[in-house]
């Protein structure tokens, strides 16, 4: 049973990298976004680092996939750069730390700082709780609350609980970005 289970898992992260997307995710630092990438790019990727000064962006890709991935917070002069990297992207994911009660609210309000910005006009956002697995994380509806995401109107939104370590709720993530990267085309 755990064999089939771990092979819907790799087929569904092979159709991932056979779509044509490009995403961002972003996220405060620890949330889990590299353990994120390692986790769903098993196998081949390739990994850049964009030069930016003082702005640690880097970029995976693989397949037709590329995913842009950065720390947010902390560096407000750096934020007017958060549009030239998210523009024309299908959509944005955005990584928050479950468990970290004392950091939901930076967390929060770098969301909703990104959001406002009109170049980001639309783009669907994937709210990402992550570290389900440990006991004071908190579960989708409480982000939803703690997080303000119902005030977020103009666009599409969702919220996953999911473990990167225990590899929970992986799949519907990655089923969320394939039908996006869909809709997306022709932006
Ligand atoms: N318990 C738990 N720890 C996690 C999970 N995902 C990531 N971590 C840990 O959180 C820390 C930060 O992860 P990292 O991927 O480096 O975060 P980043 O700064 O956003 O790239 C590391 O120690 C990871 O092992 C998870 O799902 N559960
Ligand atoms: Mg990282």
């Amino acid at each position: 049973m755990l064999s089939f289970f771990r092979s819907v898992w790799e087929w569904i992260k092979s159709l991932f990298w056979k779509e044509e997307m490009e995403l961002t995710l972003v996220g405060l630092q620890n949330s889990g976004k590299t353990t994120f990438v390692n986790v769903i790019a098993s196998g081949q990727f390739n990994e850049d680092m964009i030069p930016t000064v003082g702005f640690n962006m880097r970029k995976v890709t693989k397949g037709n996939v590329t995913i842009k991935l950065w720390d947010i917070g902390g560096q407000p002069r750096f934020r007017s750069m958060w549009e030239r990297y998210c523009r024309g992207v299908s959509c944005i994911v955005y990584m928050v730390d479950a468990a970290d009660h004392e950091k939901l609210e930076a967390s929060k309000t770098e969301l909703h700082s990104l959001l406002e910005k009109p170049q980001l006009a639309g783009i669907p956002i994937l709210v990402l709780g992550n570290k389900k697995d440990l006991p004071t994380a908190m579960d989708e509806k409480e982000l939803i609350d703690r997080m303000d995401l119902s005030q977020v109107t103009d666009r599409e939104i969702c919220c996953y609980s999911i473990s990167c370590k225990e590899k929970e709720n992986l799949d519907i993530t990655l089923q969320w970005l394939i039908q996006h990267s869909k809709k997306a085309s022709g932006r």
